[in-house]
């Protein structure tokens, strides 16, 4: 059975996606990895940079693809497959704006037992004002940062995400007149970043993407709706000087090939987080059930919806 992992530009994937492995692969939770896969490469090599308390590079704006993560659950035995999205920059954008699913999407989403959509909450956050006036959303106003992806000048943010609902749940061949029992996940990323701790993931849904909270409620069914919040890191990276790390774009190395050691060396300090580093990314990261309980094992992400009932 697979499941499909969506999530638009700068949402954690990478990151979240090489902890997920991490976890499947080197701890003892739901879910384990039940064998090791060429395409994994992508996740294997992010989850190094994390062991060395570094932040893996952006994905590039060219590449519109996905990883399938091999998973095993431990109670069940059940084989399942993440359909994990490696694509950078605009390209959900794309989809959204030509409003249509290129045939490769759509028989990933035809074949896919439920959804997992990725959302950072911090990075869409939009001010009552500019949901009237789209156009005065600026860099500096409050939640917004440069990595703030641009919003759809005739579409406030959340209406982008109830769109791409109704593309997937089309290609998959569900109508309106039921509400929906395919199992979906709506995770919100980056939980550490989020201003009230205390609110529950699904209380931060409704204020932060009310639009598209009220689309949930009225579309699908309660039992096959979810919504956690993750944070696969626990806090942002910093290194030594306290300054924040970021992922370097694809192609942009640490240092010149022929930089002399120290400077190397030097440029690997200023690119790590020593204390991450230290703790191993496996103890690293947790998922928030809408309950509130804090969990370390991530795959609990994944285990969700795999107690729900066959999609139809
Ligand atoms: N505070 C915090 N920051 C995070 C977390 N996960 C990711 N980040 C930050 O968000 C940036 C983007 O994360 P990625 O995993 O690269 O996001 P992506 O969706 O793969 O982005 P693109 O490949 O550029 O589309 C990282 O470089 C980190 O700086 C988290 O759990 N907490
Ligand atoms: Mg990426």
């Amino acid at each position: 059975m697979s499941l499909l992992v969506l999530g638009e530009a700068h949402s954690g994937k990478t990151v979240l996606g090489a902890q997920l492995y991490g976890r499947a692969r080197y701890t003892e939770g739901s879910l384990t990895l039940r064998q090791q896969a060429q395409d994994i490469q992508v996740l294997d090599h992010a989850f190094r940079s994390l062991q060395r308390g570094m932040l893996p590079s952006r994905t590039s704006k060219d590449t519109f693809g996905t990883v399938q993560l091999p998973l095993r659950r431990c109670g069940t035995g059940q084989d399942v497959d993440l359909i994990w999205p490696d694509y950078g920059g605009e390209q959900l954008k794309i989809i959204l704006e030509s409003r249509q699913l290129a045939p490769a999407w759509e028989e990933r989403t035809t074949q896919a037992h439920g959804i997992i959509l990725l959302i950072r909450p911090t990075a869409t956050h939009v001010p009552p004002d500019v949901l009237t006036h789209p156009g005065v959303r600026e860099f500096g106003s409050s939640g917004y940062t440069e990595d703030t992806p641009p919003i759809d000048e005739d579409l406030p943010v959340d209406s982008q995400y109830v769109e791409l609902l109704q593309l997937l749940t089309h290609a998959k061949g569900l109508h309106r007149d039921q509400r929906f029992d395919w199992p979906l996940t709506v995770a919100l990323t980056c939980w550490d970043e989020v201003a009230d701790q205390h609110r529950t993931p699904e209380e931060q849904l409704r204020k932060g993407l009310p639009l598209l909270w009220q689309y949930l409620q009225g579309a699908w069914s309660t039992s096959a709706l979810h919504v956690v919040g993750v944070s696969a890191l626990t806090r942002p990276l910093k290194n030594e000087d306290g300054n924040l790390l970021d992922g370097l774009p694809h192609d942009q190395p640490l240092h010149a090939a022929d930089a002399p050691p120290e400077e190397a060396r030097q440029a690997m300090l200023d690119a790590s987080d020593k204390d991450f580093r230290n703790r191993t990314p496996q103890t690293q990261g947790y998922l928030i059930r809408n309950d509130g309980q804090q969990e370390s094992d991530l795959t609990l992400l994944v285990d969700a919806l795999l107690s729900e009932p066959h999609a139809p």
